[in-house]
């Protein structure tokens, strides 16, 4: 077993994977940013290290910085959490040079993965269901023309290199075709300096429904079943749940298994995520796998009592799974809490908490790293903790979501508290009834303040 680990990372997920270190009795060593000198990772770590200044880039991203410190500090693995280096190839393999296992997937993986095309020709091997269109990449707007033709209106165009909806675009009518296609090749081609296009055909009004799953070093592969995060803006998850509410048994079973399928094909080792696409029909279709621990890896933890951080250390150990399956014995309820202005298009609202209450009691989880005092720099996201809460049924989570929400104090900056105490009581939340469009018609009433 590893004897000490790097965190590459800050804020809440540094303290997550601190607290499995310290009851796995692993040495955990916190790496900071000038501006993350008074965060909470760098105090509960056993050691810490300043890798640079504010700038992502000059730290959090500083490979040959984070490596420096691996050495100086004898770590013997590299815990990168989600965002920053946790898909980064290059890095996986660095760490690998130079004999510091690197928590997360190979750079084979995260290359094959990471590029659309390649990941859904792999996964149409491995026998997922995928969405039908384009055959790989179009080579050209005249191919291009065909392949709508042939897959049938409305059509998506998805830049291989894609990701947070860049390069995508929407297409009714063949007359619109080729001002999608001009404008989602140059998105991309600024975005990813990569112009690779491949088209599906359209699902109307999508859920995202994710599978967790977990791999071992011997090909095998288990799932913890599913997470609805459907409630999205701008590609930004702002709740997830589990059970799906759209979920039947019958689902479940198929799409647990096409993720496992999945996973062993590609010989997956440590935690990872295969989205998919529902439709109204519920037919689901792969769309993306991610190769790294989630933020909304919580709510999964929670209904099926299960720790995903310590069994992504032991895979890397080279510890097997067990090889069965996870199912939700529980409901679970995350909301991220940002430090945003929900009634002024969420924009972002750093600046000094001046107040803090967190909410507490039974089935009330809180992943955080802010305290009463901290500064929330400008330089990183926006969410400054995770509400989760876990209950027997949908509805007592969300009666316990609405009740944690109101003990929530947050003073000095504003977050989305207010929008999520508004969600829980939007009928098509509490009925269930919400696809990935929900979002656009969602408006925040005005309360008193
Ligand atoms: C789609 C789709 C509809 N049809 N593909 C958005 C992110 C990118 N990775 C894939 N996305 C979508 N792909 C087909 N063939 C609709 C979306 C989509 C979406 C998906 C999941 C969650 C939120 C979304 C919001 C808008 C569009």
């Amino acid at each position: 077993m590893f004897k000490k680990i790097l965190i590459a990372n800050r804020g809440e997920i540094a303290m997550r994977v601190i607290r499995t270190c310290k009851e796995m009795g692993i040495k955990s060593v916190a790496v900071y940013s000038t501006a993350d000198a008074e965060s909470l990772h760098v105090r509960f770590a056993d050691e810490a290290v300043c890798i640079g200044p504010a700038p992502s880039s000059e730290s959090y991203l500083k490979m040959s910085n984070i490596i420096a410190a691996a050495e100086i500090t004898n770590a013997d693995a590299i815990h990168p959490g989600y965002g920053f280096l946790s898909e980064n190839a290059k890095f996986s393999k660095i760490c690998e040079e130079h004999e510091i296992k690197f928590i997360g997937a190979s750079a084979e993986m995260i290359d094959r993965m990471g590029d659309k095309a390649s990941a859904k020709s792999t996964m149409i091997e491995a026998g997922v269901p995928c969405v039908p269109g384009s055959e790989g990449i179009i080579p050209d707007f005249e191919s291009c023309i065909k392949v709508a033709k042939e897959t049938g209106y409305p059509v998506m165009l998805k830049a291989s290199a894609g990701g947070g909806g860049k390069g995508m675009r929407a297409v009714w009518k063949e007359e619109d075709l080729q001002n999608a296609w001009e404008s989602a090749r140059q998105e991309s081609k600024a975005a990813f300096g990569n112009d690779d296009m491949y088209m599906e055909k359209l699902i109307e009004e999508p859920r995202h429904i994710e599978i967790q799953v977990v791999g071992d070093s011997n090909g095998r592969a288990c799932h913890l079943s599913e997470r609805d995060c459907s409630v999205q803006r701008r590609h930004q998850k702002l709740t997830e749940e589990t059970p799906s509410p759209f979920m039947t048994d019958e689902l479940r079973e198929k799409m647990g298994e096409a993720a496992v399928k999945a996973a062993e094909y590609i010989k997956y080792e440590g935690a990872g995520t295969v989205e998919f696409l529902v439709d109204k029909h519920r037919n689901f279709y792969f769309m993306e796998m991610n190769t790294r621990i989630q933020v909304e890896h919580p709510i999964t933890e929670q209904v099926v009592d299960y720790d995903l951080i310590r069994e992504q250390i032991l895979v890397a150990a080279g510890v097997p799974i067990s090889g069965k399956n996870y199912y939700p014995q529980l409901h679970s309820i995350e909301c991220r809490i940002n430090a945003e202005d929900p009634y002024k298009d969420f924009r972002p609202s750093p600046g000094k908490i001046t107040n803090l209450h967190l909410p507490g009691g039974h089935g009330v989880r809180i992943d955080t790293h802010v305290y009463s005092g901290y500064i929330i720099p400008p330089n990183y996201d926006s969410m400054i903790a995770k509400l989760i809460t876990t209950a027997q049924t949908r509805e007592e989570a969300i009666n316990k979501m609405k009740r944690a929400l109101d003990e929530f104090v947050v003073e000095g900056i504003k977050t989305t508290v207010p929008f999520h105490r508004q969600l829980m009581d939007h009928p098509d939340y509490v009925s269930g009834n919400y696809t990935t469009k929900f979002m656009e018609d969602f408006v925040m009433k005005d309360t008193v303040e």
